[in-house]
């Protein structure tokens, strides 16, 4: 199971396709277009989602409600292309025509610069348009797909804000269907109330000032079997392959699990979780405190999953910069963006996890057909439960 997106910012669309989704699964456009309304809403965003309704348009993969067993390949087109056609258009421009907005001052924080130097273009328009996070709209439509996979293996998967600008919500004990409930109707999609109404509080004081803030997601996983992943190759940890997705994540700088980087302050009896056994579970640990992983394969508790973003580096306060044709300073300023991304940022990492969990689950068994491979998982789920 591997996926694809392609498409500019600005461009005309965002192309998505995922392969070796299994034959015969049933899934519908209307699923994939919740995922999509979900990112685009929370407190914090610029005007841009004003003008975006991301709304995909199944282009293969998919015949009467259920897929084919070929690649699934998904399209979103970007309404704002409308204004964009003479600078993103593809087609060949006369010489003596005059390329407009062109950018040649590099923001700080941004791949604006580094990227320039990679592909040697002058106008850092050419890798602003892909290295923008508007993509992730397109990686939300493949995680959609695998959602659906999960979501009819009986696997719940949930993603939420966790922190804003260092304001933190309370640690609660709420079950997946909660959480989904209680995130959905927050606007900064936090689980604690109070402290949501502060976040949206430094929102608003981050944009009076220009600036912008940052924040921690998690994504909670329940109903996923023991041993899953594997502990034989670098590349075969499943721990690993979801810290890289949610690192991939425009503006994410680092991933947990459980404790996570507590772990450095604590002693090994305040970390591991100690093993019991009931007739009705199998095997199960007493705690969570390693998020669901050890080893690189899954404990069979719930996965807990935390990714950190730093604040958007698109800011009306300026920052200095150099200009790369006049190898002047100047100071770094825009016309629009968001001043806060963490609550549609959860929504992306849920996404990017329910594909590499997807992934990993449909590695391990047979799954041409969907309906055989959700046979070999209740089978697997029975094995383990008696082992
Ligand atoms: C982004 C800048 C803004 C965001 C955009 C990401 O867009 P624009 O440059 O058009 O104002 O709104 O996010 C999206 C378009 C989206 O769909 O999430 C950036 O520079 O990364």
């Amino acid at each position: 199971m591997r996926y694809l997106t392609a498409g500019e910012s600005h461009g005309k669309q965002l192309t998505t396709i995922v392969e070796g989704i299994p034959a015969r699964m049933p899934i519908t456009k209307e699923e994939i277009n919740e995922s999509l309304i979900r990112r685009q809403k929370g407190y914090g965003r610029g005007k841009r989602m004003q003008i975006e309704k991301d709304l995909v348009d199944i282009v293969g993969g998919v015949r009467h409600g259920y897929t084919l067993g070929s690649p699934i390949s998904m399209v979103i087109r970007n309404d704002d292309f409308k204004h964009w056609i003479d600078i993103m258009g593809e087609d060949p421009i006369d010489e003596d025509q005059k390329i407009r907005r062109v950018v040649t001052r590099p923001r700080p924080g941004h791949a604006d610069l580094n990227g320039s130097l990679k592909y040697g273009h002058r106008d850092m328009r050419n890798i602003l348009e892909r290295s923008s996070a508007r993509e992730t709209a397109a990686r939300v439509a493949a995680g959609a797909v695998a959602k659906t996979i999960l979501k009819q293996l009986d696997i719940q998967i949930v993603g939420y804000v966790k922190q804003i600008a260092g304001i933190e919500a309370e640690e609660k004990d709420l079950t997946v269907e909660e959480k989904m409930e209680i995130s959905e109707a927050s606007p900064v999609r936090s689980l604690d109330e109070e402290a949501g109404k502060k976040m949206m509080e430094a929102i608003d004081q981050a944009k009076k000032e220009g600036d912008s803030i940052g924040g921690v997601c998690e994504v909670c996983i329940e109903g996923m079997p023991a041993g899953i992943g594997s502990y034989v190759h670098y590349d075969r940890k499943l721990d690993g392959r979801v810290a890289g997705a949610v690192n991939s994540i425009n503006a994410f700088k680092g991933v947990e699990f459980g404790v996570g980087f507590d772990a450095a302050r604590k002693n090994g009896s305040e970390v591991h979780d100690e093993i019991a056994w009931s007739e009705e579970k199998g095997y199960y640990r007493k705690t969570n405190r390693l998020g669901g992983f050890e080893g690189g394969m899954t404990t069979g508790m719930p996965i807990i999953v935390k990714g950190v973003m730093k604040p958007i580096p698109t800011l009306y306060k300026p920052l200095q910069s150099v200009d790369i044709e006049s190898k002047e300073a100047f100071n770094a300023s825009i016309e629009r963006s968001d001043s806060c991304a963490v609550p549609a940022a959860a929504v992306v990492m849920e996404h990017v996890v329910a594909f590499e969990i997807a992934k990993g689950l449909l590695e391990q068994f047979p799954h041409d057909q969907f309906p055989k491979l959700k046979e070999a998982i209740d089978q697997y789920r029975e094995e383990i439960r008696c082992f």
